[in-house]
């Protein structure tokens, strides 16, 4: 393995963010840590005799000088997140504090955390497969309770047991395969040992995964919704009542919004970029014209354009003509006040009191996840890695099929299912390379 994610040394990370804070968390890890640590450390207890899943307090010193007071967390080998000896520091969150805490520390004998790396120990000890080890990145950077869910269910093993499924499908194929192979060629059968029924089930089980890809990615990286219409429409008004608090201005002046604002909500669970506009008009302002330039930029690019027409001016020769050109989910808004009825295709509204958003929130999460519904319990991935690898797998069974349907020798046939096999391995960690480890979990955080 290259330096930098070398396994014999004991490393050390902040773990919590790195700002002014009630507590810090220092994280810890590698053989020898607990009696790094203990050399500095003042407490009621002798850090170093104490057994795994203490907590004692005590200070810590660099010779003479205190450096904090703090509480240790110790781990024993293997009862920890890495698998290795642990101790977790719960330190006085200052920017100073923490600094000198992790001086300290370096001056012992531990090195800086590469990011991920303690889950990489984790993944090399064998406690996480490499699909649970990508969860705890998903879970920390989840965008929505529902994506958060997602993730933990696949911490749990989710996805693991669908493919470990899958997999022994397919190594048992494999093993009857290879008994017939053990016989002379005349004698060898090509239909006796192969269970066609075991490929397909595996088969149905790798792509049903394949097929959450879309809702995984969904859930994860969420989607762009643009709110769209002429000035007035009420644009601003329901980006707040989105928002739930007055973020954009709302005033009956029209051109009140004269930029495009940003701001992050979550539609039925889905993690969204909500982004109110300058309402569409000719413009003699220079500055207005040029936020409705840029507005008309975002409203491009959104994968869903919300667009509101003011039901009491009714809809405008403009405005047919936006929502015919695109794609969109056109609203009736101010139904409070409006006397006319929403005309076909539009969803009625009222920014004010809210009537009809539980409507708009049905039809944006239809556009979006269409009839995926997700059930937590199931397994969804949401990492292209893995769509990778199970279409890889997918791509040598359907090769097997074919070679079984032409009968080809079992041989040929059973290159493609080992192929099969191994990109399955790949994907939970079983086959893998230092480089993919190391490509992997450099997108962690450092300390997880
Ligand atoms: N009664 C009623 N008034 C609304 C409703 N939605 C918006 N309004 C009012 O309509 C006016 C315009 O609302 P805005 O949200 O500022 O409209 P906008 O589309 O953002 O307008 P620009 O920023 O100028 O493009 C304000 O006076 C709002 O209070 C609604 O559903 N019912
Ligand atoms: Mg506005």
């Amino acid at each position: 393995m290259k330096q930098g994610y070398d396994t014999e040394e004991c490393i050390a990370a902040l773990a919590t963010p790195w700002g002014e804070s009630a507590l810090a968390v220092i994280r810890t890890s590698g053989t020898g840590s607990i009696e790094k640590i203990a050399s500095v450390f003042k407490g009621s207890k002798n850090l170093a005799s104490l057994k795994g899943y203490s907590l004692v307090y005590g200070r810590l010193f660099d010779g003479d000088s205190a450096v904090d007071e703090v509480v240790a967390g110790v781990y024993r080998a293997p009862k920890s997140y890495t698998g290795e000896d642990m101790v977790e520091l719960f330190c006085h969150g200052s920017l100073p504090g923490v600094s000198a805490v992790l001086e300290l520390l370096y001056k012992v004998g531990f090195r800086a955390a590469q990011p991920g790396e303690f889950t990489m120990r984790s993944f090399l000890n064998g406690k996480v497969d490499l699909t649970r080890a990508e969860a705890v990145n998903e879970l920390i950077s989840s965008k929505s309770r529902q994506a958060q869910k997602l993730a933990l269910s696949r911490l749990s093993g989710s996805i693991f047991g669908a493919i470990d499924k899958a997999k022994h499908l397919l190594t048992d194929i494999l093993a009857a395969v290879e008994i017939q192979l053990d016989y002379a060629e005349d004698e060898a059968d090509p239909e006796a040992g192969f269970d066609m029924d075991k490929l397909d089930k595996a088969s149905d089980i790798l792509s049903r995964l394949a097929a959450t890809y879309h809702v995984g990615k969904l859930y994860k990286e969420g989607i762009r919704i643009a709110l769209a219409g002429r000035t007035n429409a009420g644009k601003s008004k329901l980006f707040n009542l989105f928002l739930k608090e007055d973020r954009s201005i709302v005033s009956d002046i029209r051109g009140t919004t004269r930029d495009y604002i940003e701001s992050s909500v979550a539609v039925r669970g889905i993690p969204a970029v909500l982004i109110d506009t300058a309402g569409l008009r000719d413009s003699d302002d220079p500055v207005e014209a040029e936020g409705i330039k840029r507005s008309n930029m975002v409203i491009e690019s959104a994968d869903i354009i919300l667009y509101l027409v003011d039901g009491t001016a009714g809809e405008s020769q403009d405005d047919a003509d936006f929502i015919k050109n695109h794609p969109c989910i056109p609203l009736w808004n101010k139904t409070d006040i409006c006397k006319m009825p929403a005309p076909e295709g539009y969803i009625p509204i009222s920014a004010v009191t809210g009537a009809g958003f539980d409507k708009l929130e049905n039809a944006i999460f239809q556009r979006a996840a269409g009839d995926k519904l997700v059930d937590t319990g199931e397994a969804v991935i949401d990492s292209m890695r893995q769509k990778e690898l199970i279409e890889r797998s997918l791509d040598a069974i359907g090769k097997v099929k074919i070679g079984m349907a032409a009968q080809m020798p079992l041989d040929v046939v059973a290159v493609d299912l080992e192929d099969a096999v191994n990109a399955l391995g790949e994907l939970t960690g079983e086959i893998t390379t230092s480089d993919i480890l190391e490509n992997m979990f450099s997108h962690f955080c450092v300390g997880k």
